[in-house]
Parts: structure tokens; C-alpha cells; sequence
């Protein structure tokens, strides 16, 4: 079994997105992100948002690892680890800057069109998602992010634009990086990075989640139709943030609330997405609660005539529900704890590793969906130390390696169609979470730290010799 080859068209690759490297913020007629006035957080320490760009504070990602002027050469890196395909975003904002214009900025449009001729001089296929988490700030101030029903006639028109525009070079599209992310409302980081939504006291989050959560997937149904109308063999996917829920206990009572979180948490996103239709629960949970939601005939058909093509997800750890309070928990929801799993580790920043949990994880989504599935994401985030300008990063290439086995077995002992892989940071980038430098997942290092000093010189790290290897050997070789 370890022995087996992946296909040959297995789409092995790497995973980034335009705000965590691009930097450039302000460059050629770019306008502000959401991502723009984020502060750097910590490990343990959330980033703050702060009103407009502050002149005293610190911005990671204005400059990120500076991909934007440094693109040829990172390229070239990827290429060498013989990358089929590269996952990255195209930032909205270089495009349309505020977002609701009638133009598009030409020279935003170029910048992609160079980058995406430079993967395809080395044969890598580009893989696009449209929206990550960097939204402009602009449709925030003015409309108050995904609140409002215009902000789906404004996505269309970006998508609709760089689909035109890209129709012979790209292929395959995502529309919203982890649009599940969102239904973690406990703080207003989801609601943010996702929609540019930061809840209020005074209102019922779940109404303002699910009325955002609509307008996304009717712009999503939207831009799946009329991709694929610009070009039939477009593969036009979802993205979903897969943490599946084990129950702590085979208490039943502990079993229905890992339910409910996989509902409400992942199918209910999912369901919308594949299904073009509300699901049952969350049907049932509207009327239960009250929630009214702006929602019309025309947005219905909508959705029944854009479900996506593939499911892409990002895989980093399991998560743990106890319908019950215990010693290791932290309350989410009443009668919703997220426990401890004593079964496996986890890294410095508390994220369980479970190799396992992905090919559970397929097995679940392909059950459920009977859609090819794309591991768009998946990686290990640690502290990497430079000895004598090496990086023996042991414990990445453990973690990659134990995932991709438990990826094959999906494959061969499952028969589950995976289209690729592309681990998360490739080269390393600023982190969405907590905005460090320093929780990397790059087979690339680059110099520089969370204060954002250093040279940005690049860096082969051990991972990247291995990652070639397992690309060559059509992952016979881990
Ligand atoms: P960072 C949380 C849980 C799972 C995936 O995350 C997540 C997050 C956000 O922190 O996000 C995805 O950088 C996301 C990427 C992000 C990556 O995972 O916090 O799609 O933008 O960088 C890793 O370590």
C-alpha cells in the first residue's frame, strides 16, 4: 500500500494567498484590504482590526515576503520541486480597488496575467481562488461588507472579469477561501476575514452569519453559471475549512452535538454549495429561532443552477465536542464544549494533529457529496530554527508525510477521487491567524521576522528536497 503511485495527473503543487505574500499593498493603483488593517498578533494573541491604516502601527502583511516584485524567482523555486499546479488568490482590490467601480485597474489585471504566464512557462497550472480573506475595505466603510445584497453584484462583476479576462490560462477557480471559517463566532475574526462583518451587541449574530452566509453562496452560484458559460471546461469549486467534530465520549449525548457541529459548522456550507439547496437542519433552525432572512425566488433558482464542480478543502486538524463541561473544555454554544483529544499531539499553536482525521475527512465529504475533492490546504505551522544557514525541518516532513499516506489510503482502500494537493505556505508567508512571520509552513524559508525585520533572502529548507522527491516519484517515495 505505502508503495503505490499516485496518477500521474495528480495535481501536486503548493498553496498561498495574495494578501499573506504578495505585499505591495499600495502598489500600482491597489486599494486597501481588509487584510490591510490587521494588525500583527502573536501566538495566543488574537490581531487587532483597527479603524482605517493607523500611522504608528505595525501592518504585516503591507509587505508580506514581498512576492509581488519577487514572483520570477519564488517561481522558479516551484518549478525546480517540479509543482504541477500553484494555489494562490487574486486580491479584489488590485483589480477593484474600492470595489464598487464600473472599470477595472488595467494594471492590476497585468500583474496577473504576468504572474500566471510565468507558472505556465513551467508547465504549473494556476489554481485561483477569488475571494481569501481580502476583500476591500471600502465595500466595509460604505456598505457595510456582505450585510448588504449589492456586495453580490460587485463580486460577480470581479469574477465575471478576471474569468474573461484569464479564460485560456486558468482553469481551475474556487470561490470563497473557508466560507465555513465564518460560523466560529465567538469572536469577530470569521466574521471578519471572511465578510467584512464585525458583529454588534445589539444584534442577533446568527441572523447577521446567515444572511451574509446567503448573499455569498447566491454570488458563488452566480459565478459558477457564468464561468461557466466564459469557458465550458472551467472547474469551478467551493473551499471549505474541514475540522471534522469527533465526539469526546460514545455518550449519545456527546454524538448528536458533534452532529450539530458538523451541521451547522460544515454542511450547511456545504449543502449550499454541492446541493444548491438549504439543508433541512438549518431550515428547521430558522424557524426555530425566529431568523428571517432576505432571501428570494430568484436567489433559489440561483443557487440550483450553480452547484460547484469540485470540493476544495483545507485540512489541519480534528477538533473535539463534549455535550458536557469537563476539565480539559472550553465552551462554544450551550451544550457545545470543544475538549481535548488525549489520543493525539498537538503543535505549539494548540492544533491537533491527526493525520487520520483526513482520510475520515473524505470519506465523510465523499459520502455526502459524491464530488471529486481537491486538498487545497494542509501543513504544519511551527518555529523553524537556522543552524549554519540549514533548516532541518524533520517535523514538517513527518506531518506532510503521515497526511499524504492517510491521503493514499483514501484513495486505494476508499476509491475517493483526489485531484491534487497543495500544501499550505509553501514558501513562507504571514500568518492568517495570528499575522506572525514566524509560524511557518514554507518549504522555502525567508528571512524575516514578526516585527517584520530581516532581508526576505530565500532559503531552501530540508522539507524542500523531500517535497521534490514525492512529487517525482508520483508519491510512491515519502
Ligand atoms: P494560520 C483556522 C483554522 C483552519 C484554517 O492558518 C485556517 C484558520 C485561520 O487561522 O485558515 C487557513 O495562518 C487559511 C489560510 C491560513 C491557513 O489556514 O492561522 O485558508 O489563509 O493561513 C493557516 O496558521
Amino acid at each position: 500500500m505505502e508503495s503505490k503511485k499516485f496518477p500521474h495527473d495528480f495535481l501536486w503543487g503548493g498553496a498561498v494567498a495574495a494578501h499573506q505574500l504578495e505585499g505591495g499593498y499600495d502598489k500600482e493603483g491597489k486599494g486597501i484590504s481588509i487584510a490591510d488593517v490587521m494588525t500583527a498578533g502573536a501566538n495566543g494573541k488574537d490581531r487587532e482590526i483597527t479603524k482605517g491604516i493607523l500611522p504608528d502601527r505595525y501592518y504585516p502583511n503591507h509587505e508580506a515576503i514581498d512576492f509581488y516584485s519577487r514572483y520570477k524567482g519564488d517561481i522558479q523555486l516551484f518549478a525546480e520541486m517540479g509543482f504541477r499546479c500553484f494555489r494562490t488568490s487574486i486580491a479584489w482590490t488590485r483589480v477593484f480597488p474600492n470595489g464598487d467601480e464600473c472599470e477595472p485597474n488595467e494594471k492590476g489585471l497585468k500583474f496577473y496575467d504576468d504572474l500566471f504566464d510565468e507558472l505556465l512557462k513551467y508547465g504549473i497550472e494556476p489554481v485561483i481562488t477569488l475571494s481569501h480573506f481580502e476583500m476591500p475595505y471600502y465595500l466595509v466603510e460604505k456598505y457595510g461588507g456582505w450585510r448588504d445584497r449589492r456586495l453580490i453584484r460587485f463580486f460577480v462583476k470581479f469574477a465575471e472579469t478576471v474569468m474573461k479576462r484569464y479564460k485560456d490560462k486558468v482553469k481551475y477557480w474556487m470561490t470563497f477561501n473557508e466560507i465555513n471559517n465564518q460560523s466560529s463566532v465567538q469572536n469577530a475574526w470569521g466574521g471578519w476575514t471572511n465578510s467584512g462583518i464585525l458583529y454588534r451587541e445589539d444584534e442577533d449574530v446568527q441572523t447577521v452569519l446567515q444572511q451574509a452566509v446567503h448573499y455569498q453562496m447566491v454570488a458563488s452560484a452566480i459565478t459558477v453559471k457564468i464561468g461557466h458559460e466564459i469557458n465550458p471546461d472551467f472547474q469551478i469549486g467551493c473551499m471549505l475549512a474541514m475540522v471534522p467534530f469527533y465526539a469526546r465520549t460514545c455518550r449519545p449525548q456527546d454524538e448528536i452535538a458533534a452532529q450539530i457541529a458538523m451541521e451547522h459548522r460544515l454542511y450547511y456550507y456545504g449543502d449550499l454549495h454541492v446541493f444548491g439547496e438549504y439543508p433541512s437542519f438549518m431550515k428547521a433552525f430558522q424557524k426555530e429561532r425566529g431568523i428571517v432572512l432576505d432571501i428570494t425566488k430568484e436567489d433559489l433558482q440561483y443557487l440550483k443552477e450553480g452547484c460547484v464542480d469540485y470540493i476544495g478543502i483545507s485540512y489541519y486538524m480534528s477538533s473535539t465536542i463534549s455535550s458536557i463541561e469537563t476539565d480539559d473544555s472550553i465552551k462554544v454554544a450551550e451544550g457545545f464544549y470543544v475538549a481535548r483529544n488525549p489520543y493525539v499531539e498537538k503543535s505549539d499553536w494548540n492544533w491537533q494533529i491527526d493525520p487520520q482525521g483526513l482520510r475520515y475527512s473524505l470519506n465523510l465529504l465523499h459520502q455526502r457529496y459524491h464530488k471529486p475533492i481537491f486538498v487545497v490546504e494542509n501543513g504544519f505551522g511551527a518555529y523553524d530554527k537556522m543552524e549554519n544557514g540549514e533548516i532541518h525541518d524533520q517535523y514538517r516532513i513527518k506531518y506532510l508525510k503521515a497526511h499524504i499516506l492517510e491521503m493514499k489510503k483514501a484513495m486505494v482502500l476508499d476509491g475517493i477521487p483526489v485531484m491534487g494537493y497543495t500544501p499550505w505556505g509553501c514558501i513562507d508567508l504571514v500568518s492568517a491567524g495570528s499575522g506572525e512571520m514566524e509560524k511557518r509552513y514554507g518549504f522555502i524559508y525567508v528571512d524575516k521576522d514578526n516585527l517584520g525585520n530581516g532581508t526576505l533572502e530565500r532559503k531552501k529548507k530540508d522539507s524542500f528536497a523531500w517535497y521534490k522527491k514525492v512529487i517525482e516519484s508520483d508519491g510512491e517515495i515519502l
